[in-house]
């Protein structure tokens, strides 16, 4: 369930005229911003947008940019942007760092439905005039390269059927290179990349069932290999995003000084999806809300906009 409280009576133009006001002459009234943006949906932020360019022959993002600063401005951004925009935003500077973040692509391409995961695609040519996949064999190589290349550039079906002969034969091909120690072998990045996600937690099921453990623990070896990481990743996603989530926000906030662009893209992203759920999971996990370890974490209007997003009244 989403976080998100959306106030349903909303008129595009007089959000557009409020945010005039508030971004207008010197200064910028930062808390009427959140109070608007922090309470619309994607349809409304994108009339929002509309009416503010037909009004004013403004673009409102690119006025939110040079107003707003720091962790505020990109959390505004990553907002107001359409998703399909802001994900090859989060694509691009993930792959851009010099230790790529991989779990970007790994969420958009096994926790986003394939829909989605094209839709972020064509967003990236739009912006960039080049594919994904292109700019990753450009800023990557090796194993984890072609792990990337291979799961951004599948159709994943979508389905929940599942063959369990087939989950239970996969299950065994893949632990026969794992015993190998040929974890990079083009047999296990193509289960991995191929196979439907209903399909995989079958083979991933099985594989525990038959050798003991998840398999997860067996895609380990002495070296701080990021292909296993991200194999590892892929899998964790695949079997449990909640999971997944409230771990990757447990680990940002920990984080000395805070990981504000992970922080940022959890909230951003799944806000209007299941943030209450990943809530509900983090508070059982750490005995602490999310919210108030966001608000330990992090001040100012950075602060307060993750908060309402996060569905607090502020
Ligand atoms: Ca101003």
């Amino acid at each position: 369930m989403a976080t998100l409280i959306v106030y349903e009576n909303s008129s595009p133009v007089a959000d557009a005229e409020a945010i005039r006001k508030a971004v207008k002459g010197f200064g910028t009234n930062e808390k009427a911003i959140i109070k608007i943006i922090g309470h619309r949906n994607a349809i409304q932020r994108r009339q929002l947008r509309q009416a503010y360019e037909e009004s004013y022959q403004d673009d409102l993002i690119k006025r939110f940019v040079s107003e707003l600063t720091g962790n505020f401005e990109r959390a505004v951004f990553r907002w107001m942007a359409d998703p399909e925009d802001r994900d090859a935003v989060l694509a691009n500077v993930a792959m851009k760092q010099s230790n790529t973040d991989y779990a970007v692509f790994v969420e958009l391409t096994c926790i986003y439905s394939p829909h989605e995961l094209l839709a972020a695609k064509g967003g990236y040519h739009a912006r960039y005039k080049h594919s994904i996949e292109e700019d990753l064999s450009i800023y990557l190589s090796g194993d984890l390269r072609k792990f990337l290349v291979a799961l951004v550039g599948i159709y994943r079906y979508d389905g929940q059927e599942i063959d369990a002969r087939l989950a239970k034969s996969e299950a065994h091909i893949l632990h026969n290179y794992i015993n190998e120690k040929a974890f990079n072998h083009e047999e296990v990045i193509r289960i991995l990349t191929t196979r439907s996600k209903a399909q995989l937690v079958a083979t991933f099921n099985r594989y525990k069932d038959e050798y003991g453990a998840s398999i997860t623990k067996h895609f380990v070896n002495d070296s701080d290999d990021q292909y296993l990481a991200a194999v590892r990743t892929t899998i964790r996603c695949i079997l449990d995003p909640l999971k997944y989530y409230e771990k990757v926000v447990r680990n940002a906030l920990s984080k000395p000084g805070t990981d504000e662009e992970t922080l940022t893209r959890v909230i951003v992203t799944r806000a209007e999806k299941d943030l209450k759920d990943i809530k509900e999971l983090y508070y059982k996990r750490n005995s602490v809300t999310l919210d108030h370890a966001v608000s330990k974490e992090t001040s100012g209007d950075y602060k307060a906009f993750l908060l309402t997003l996060l569905g607090k009244e502020i």
